[in-house]
């Protein structure tokens, strides 16, 4: 039996061991109970007498020889792993955090809120009302009686009991007549809904209309509401245009121009080469819008205004097209955050 042979069988075993695994299989193939190493110092009996001495002292050699050998290899195939691991599971830890993606407002909704600020700011309430009403609020009450034509413009959704989605925001502040009586000064944001769905029609939209009544209120409170309020949205001097127009809920009516927000006047795209952007109606209270809500039309006068939250959005933002608004698109959303 070859002592020196079997060890350097066990080295290069130890030195070809590619993992701490194999490391292991190799020192109990030598060194284990039923080693190789083992087995020859179990041996040594066979040996005559004189011998045993030196074949013994050589195997412990041996022994202590590939012990080491073991031992180094084995911190030699931790490093090794150690800097395999430094090199692919390496983190830079000056790298930024990830934050979590952030909500935002939808521009819609942002306009309604910048609406109400500009006129909470000037007194005013803020009364959202409900999007589920009855005929009386949404029509009879606004001047608007069975079989007006109005009514079929609004082409209004109906549930089985006869309630309705409201067509305007105008129930709102027919609530608050009632309820609250003069002085009032509201504005009444939210969504609204007509059976219309085309390119420029959405079956919801939102509308913000806003409602003063008191002593002695003329044509000239609103024009000055109105001016005031349109420098204060689009933060510039744009000119104004009333132009005569018609409402059952209110006489005399207008539609209200702004001087485009684009071109400013020059004529483009966006204004159909007018120069001007319709943005609202307006006019004094209609007398029977009055009393039917319980104000005495001898001893108080009004405004109203109504004007169109998608449409406002569009102006403001400057986009044309309304559907971006509603396809929930983040690409598109996040721009306004
Ligand atoms: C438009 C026109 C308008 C009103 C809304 C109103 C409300 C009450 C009484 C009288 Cl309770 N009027 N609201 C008045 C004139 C016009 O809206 O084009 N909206 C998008």
């Amino acid at each position: 039996m070859d002592v020196e042979k079997v060890l350097q069988a066990a080295v290069a075993a130890t030195e070809a061991a590619g993992s701490e695994f194999s490391l292991e299989e190799v020192r109990v193939r030598y060194l284990g109970r039923k080693g190789e190493l083992t087995k020859l110092l179990k041996g040594l009996g066979q040996l005559p007498q004189e011998r045993r001495p030196s074949v013994g002292a050589a195997i412990n050699a041996a022994k202590d020889e590939l012990q080491s050998k073991l031992d180094a290899r084995r911190i030699a195939l931790a490093s090794e792993q150690l800097a395999k691991k430094m090199a692919t599971e390496a983190v830079d830890v000056t790298l930024p955090g990830r934050r979590p993606a952030r909500g935002g407002l939808h521009p819609v909704t942002q306009t309604l809120a910048r609406v109400e600020d500009i006129f909470v700011g000037a007194g005013y309430q803020v009364f959202a009302g409900l999007e589920v009403e009855d005929d009386y609020h949404n029509f009879a009450a606004l001047n608007i009686p069975p079989q007006h034509p109005a009514r079929a413009m609004h082409d209004t959704f109906y549930f089985a009991d006869g309630s309705l989605l409201r067509t305007h925001t105008s129930p709102a502040q027919v609530h608050v007549m009632e309820h609250q009586g003069p002085p009032i000064r509201v504005i009444c944001p939210g969504r609204v809904y007509r059976r219309d769905s085309d390119l420029t029609h959405t079956p919801m939209f939102h509308q913000i209309e806003g409602l003063v009544i008191d002593r002695g209120i003329s044509f000239a409170h609103l024009k000055g509401t109105v001016a005031d309020f349109v420098q204060r949205f689009f933060e510039r001097d744009l000119d104004l245009r009333f132009r005569p127009s018609h409402f059952p809920f209110t006489e005399p009516s207008a539609e209200v121009d702004v001087q485009c927000v684009h071109c400013l006047g020059s004529g483009c795209r966006v204004c159909s080469h007018t120069g001007w952007l319709e943005i609202m109606g307006c006019g004094l209270v209609h007398p029977t819008a009055l009393s039917m809500s319980g104000i005495d039309p001898e001893s108080w006068s009004g405004f109203a205004f109504g004007m169109g939250g998608d449409r406002l959005t569009m102006l403001l933002h400057e986009v044309n097209d309304m559907r971006l608004f509603f396809e929930n698109d983040l690409r598109f959303l996040e721009q306004f955050n």
